[in-house]
């Protein structure tokens, strides 16, 4: 049988921000393998930005955020790979309600483990949607 044509997928991505620092994490996953990228996924069907984003936090971490806000969206559109991809990235910002609350690794088949890193000390490699973002000067931070 033939496979089915390939869509664009919708991310939603959560800058976790606390103090001057970001959460990121090493991804597993295939695409973009041993890169540090945010917490997020995929947008589920009837799901809101800010829901899909809760959510996945939760599940990746089991950190509970609040103050939830769209910040932008990106065309990540990657056709050299070996299974080409793309996605529309929703790039949302957040806080920890409890800030004492520590991440866990939830997903250890898909990420080696959450920290906290300064945004002017970012770790290398970053995922290359978010190093197109960095690189942007793009700042997820509030103003004042
Ligand atoms: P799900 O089954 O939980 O919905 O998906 P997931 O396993 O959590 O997917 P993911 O790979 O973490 O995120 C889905 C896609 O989002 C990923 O393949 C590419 C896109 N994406 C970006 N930037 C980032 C980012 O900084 N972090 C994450 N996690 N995904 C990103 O374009
Ligand atoms: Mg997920
Ligand atoms: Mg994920």
């Amino acid at each position: 049988s033939e496979a089915a044509a390939p869509v664009p997928r919708v991310a939603v991505v959560v800058f976790l921000l606390r103090g001057k620092t970001v959460l990121l994490g090493k991804r597993r996953s295939s695409v973009g393998q041993s890169t540090f990228a945010l917490p997020g996924g995929h947008l589920e069907f009837g799901e809101s930005f800010e829901n899909c984003a809760a959510r996945e936090v939760k599940e990746e971490t089991g950190l509970d955020i609040e103050k939830i806000e769209f910040l932008t969206v990106t065309n990540n559109v990657f056709l050299e790979e070996p299974k080409p991809y793309h996605y529309v990235t929703v790039f949302m910002r957040a806080f920890l309600g409890d800030p004492q609350q520590d991440p866990q690794n939830l997903e250890p088949d898909k990420c080696d483990g959450w920290d906290w890193y300064e945004w002017d000390n970012l770790p290398k490699p970053l995922f290359w949607p978010l190093e197109k973002m960095v690189l942007s000067s793009f700042d997820p931070f509030p103003v004042g």
